[in-house]
């Protein structure tokens, strides 16, 4: 009974390939077959050809080899074998045609974001890992009811599933009022055959992450499968070239969910009404977990809405930001002083109140369990601003005495009050910490008067908070935590995070591990015994070592904490930036993930960079590293410290702000940030050299690099 079905993905495969190579020969004869061809800001040339072959594709004549390989694939006869690798030339040649389309950059008018670049993909892999982002749902086609379908994408959204939309669907989803794009983790591709987008997307997560090679098909095959927890809705009537794409997404274990009528394929290919249903029957199949509960509040609540940021033209009421006195502050307390749930909201709330509204803001949060520690105070204060974040209408910025919250009128207008933001800080606290805090209670205070008293005692807490932190230094304590929450992705990466440097993603430092390891005992986060010193300036340490070679399967023997040169850690792929050793100017440069520029003095941007780094490998002179990691007294010590970075991008200079100048006075040399180039100064080797030369950068004088 599947035969038909089996047919037309071999029917559309062809027609997918006559399109691809119709079109590379228009292109051919227009531009010559040496001409360039790749996509947009990426590592990895044709993502589906570099995953899952051995071409390299630099050219439109490479191209065409690419088309030549997926005529190969499709061949006569309904079987399901040859319906998938039918499925499979369908994909490389729709990346073809994906890269043709993108010579004058992203060929859609927006909302659609055509090619997503790998900037993108790190930037969501550390949500993929931490389960934020606990799958991914492609939704193509034409939604036959789009209010249904709008209400199965915001389900979506809510529970945090990164989304693709390609096809009629797109247009239909805006229509229907659903917030898309980056800040939403939902991407208008474009019209249906942008799906491609979707599955390089994934392709290169194997890349990026898996420490999967160019052509090593099996693997990525078997990454697709077991690791990219993602399914397909494919709404409304499927044609031909639909059912093929469908087949190459089947061929990648993926599960694809019809809401027409089609012969099943358990596991593969299932058929459900588009709602609830599918929804349900997608997460099932691929393994997606939710342990999300929905929260008593008038507005949508979830990662999806991390990102939103309101605009002053639509805040309501704001809090903070230098407006207004403002603070957050979470205390331990003792059981008995704590009652849960209780949510105490003191002067004025925001029903009925003008439009542009300014008021100050308290919110004490009082925790009390049996495994609270008083240094994790900072672990929940901090997650303050995520929750916040999660609400759709509301945003946080900042921490501590200069937070900033605003309100959208829209959230306010759905009868958004501040017990509500309590109940969202109450709900999520519990769910996050679980094991940790017993009990949670918020206060949230908007008098002037009662703000100010709370000022005085949040500051005595923040200035504790900092002299005791100052006390946690690498040498003090005997234990660091290991973090392997990124070998979902990258099966052999260990961060090893010590108080004075923090995961390579930026979102786990010391006590964030220390807190993980009591929520959940046996997760990713594992106290690691120092054991012998044997080396403290590279940072060897016997414990560390062996810790690392274990859960690295043997893969890196010794790993030196505090070394870019010699057994440095390896990198999974959702590193904030990343360093790489310019032998020229005995130094090192630092690039951060956001820099879009392809012009440095190590003669690669950020993308290409990250392309070589990563997968759980050690690739000494290059380490992707969390940005704050750069002004640590542990930073490099092996290779010089700060005095070693002769390059920076500007931004990166700007989000370091004055504690970089701090850490370039505390080693004596105040002026040192203005002695680093930045791209304004120096985007080649002998640019760079000669910049130091004329300001007398000290790199120059340390000991050789090499
Ligand atoms: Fe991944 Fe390392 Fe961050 Fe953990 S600390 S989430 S392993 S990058
Ligand atoms: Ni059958
Ligand atoms: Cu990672």
């Amino acid at each position: 009974m599947h035969e038909p079905l089996f047919s037309a993905c071999i029917r559309g495969a062809g027609a997918v390939l006559s399109l691809a190579r119709t079109t590379l020969d228009g292109v051919q004869a227009r531009r010559g077959k040496d001409a360039p061809l790749a996509y947009p800001e990426t590592a990895y040339e044709l993502p589906v050809a570099f995953g899952l072959t051995e071409l390299r594709v630099t050219t439109l004549s490479g191209a065409g080899a690419v088309l030549d390989l997926a005529r190969t694939l499709i061949r006569e006869g309904a079987t399901a074998e040859n319906a998938m690798d039918a499925g499979a030339a369908t994909l490389l040649a729709a990346d073809v045609l994906g890269a043709l389309s993108h010579e004058n950059g992203n060929p859609y008018p927006p909302p659609s974001v055509g090619f997503v670049p790998d900037s993108v993909l790190r930037k969501l892999g550390i949500f993929m890992v931490d389960g934020s982002v606990p799958g991914v749902a492609v939704v193509i086609g034409n939604a036959a009811d789009p209010a249904a379908a709008a209400a199965m994408v915001r389900h979506f959204q809510e529970i945090g599933l990164l989304v693709f939309l390609a096809g009629e669907v797109t247009g239909q989803m805006g229509a229907q009022g659903v917030k898309l794009g980056e800040d939403f983790k939902t991407f208008p591709l474009g019209p249906l055959p942008a799906v491609i987008h979707a599955v390089n997307f994934a392709v290169r997560a194997g890349l990026t992450f898996g420490g999967i090679g160019r052509g090593q098909a099996q693997a990525m095959l078997s990454y697709l499968g077991n690791r990219v927890k993602a399914f397909v809705c494919a709404l409304g009537p499927l044609d031909d070239v639909a059912l093929a794409i469908a087949a190459g997404a089947m061929k990648a274990g993926l599960t694809v969910l019809a809401d027409e009528a089609v012969p099943e394929i358990p596991g593969l290919l299932l058929s459900r009404p588009a709602g609830e249903e599918m929804a349900l029957a997608g997460m099932e199949a691929r393994g997606i977990k939710v342990k999300w509960v929905k929260l008593p509040v008038p507005i949508a609540f979830g990662p999806a809405f991390e990102g939103e940021r309101i605009r002053k033209s639509d805040t309501h009421v704001e809090f903070g930001g230098g407006r207004s006195a403002a603070f957050e502050l979470v205390r331990m307390s003792p059981p008995e002083e704590v009652r849960d749930r209780e949510i105490t909201v003191s002067g004025t709330d925001l029903r009925g109140l003008p439009k542009g509204t300014i008021l100050p803001l308290a919110i004490v949060v009082r925790v009390a369990g049996s495994r609270m520690q008083k240094d994790f105070e900072s672990v929940l204060e901090r997650r303050i601003h995520r929750i916040v974040n999660y609400g759709e209408g509301t945003m946080h910025v900042a921490q501590r005495d200069t937070t900033w919250i605003r309100i959208s009128t829209e959230a306010v207008e759905k009868g958004f009050t501040l017990s509500d933001l309590g109940m969202m800080l109450y709900a999520k606290l519990h769910a996050d910490f679980e094991n940790i805090v017993d009990k949670v209670a918020v206060t949230i205070l908007t008098r002037e008067k009662d703000v100010a008293a709370g000022l005085s005692e949040a500051r005595a807490a923040y200035a504790e908070r900092d002299a005791r932190a100052r006390t946690l230094t690498d040498d003090a304590v005997s234990e660091f935590y290991s973090c392997t929450l990124c070998q979902s992705f990258a099966p052999n990466h260990v961060c090893i995070v010590s108080p004075e440097r923090l995961g390579l993603c930026g979102a786990i430092n010391w006590l964030d591990g220390k807190a993980g390891f009591e929520i959940t005992p046996t997760g990713p986060n594992q106290p690691v015994e120092k054991g012998a010193v044997l080396d403290p300036v590279k940072g060897a340490f016997g414990g560390i070592n062996d810790f690392v070679r274990q859960h690295s399967r043997n893969t890196v023997r010794e790993m030196n904490l505090y070394s870019i040169m010699d057994a440095p850690m390896t990198s999974c792929g959702c590193f904030e930036c990343i360093l790489a050793i310019i032998p020229e100017a005995n130094g090192v440069m630092a690039v951060n993930r956001e820099f879009a520029g392809q012009e440095t003095p190590c003669g690669m941007g950020f993308s290409t960079l990250a392309g070589s780094v990563g997968g759980g490998v050690q690739t000494p002179g290059f380490m992707g590293v969390g940005k704050h990691y750069l002004l640590s007294r542990k930073f490099l010590g092996a290779e010089g410290g700060l005095a070693r970075v002769v390059w920076m991008t500007k931004e990166m200079k700007e989000q370091l702000g004055p504690a970089l100048r701090e850490r370039a006075a505390e080693i004596g040399i105040p002026d040192l940030v203005d002695k680093i180039a930045d791209e304004t100064v120096a985007v080649t080797p002998e640019q760079l050299v000669s910049h130091m030369e004329t300001v007398g950068h000290p790199a120059l004088s340390l000991p050789p690099l090499l």
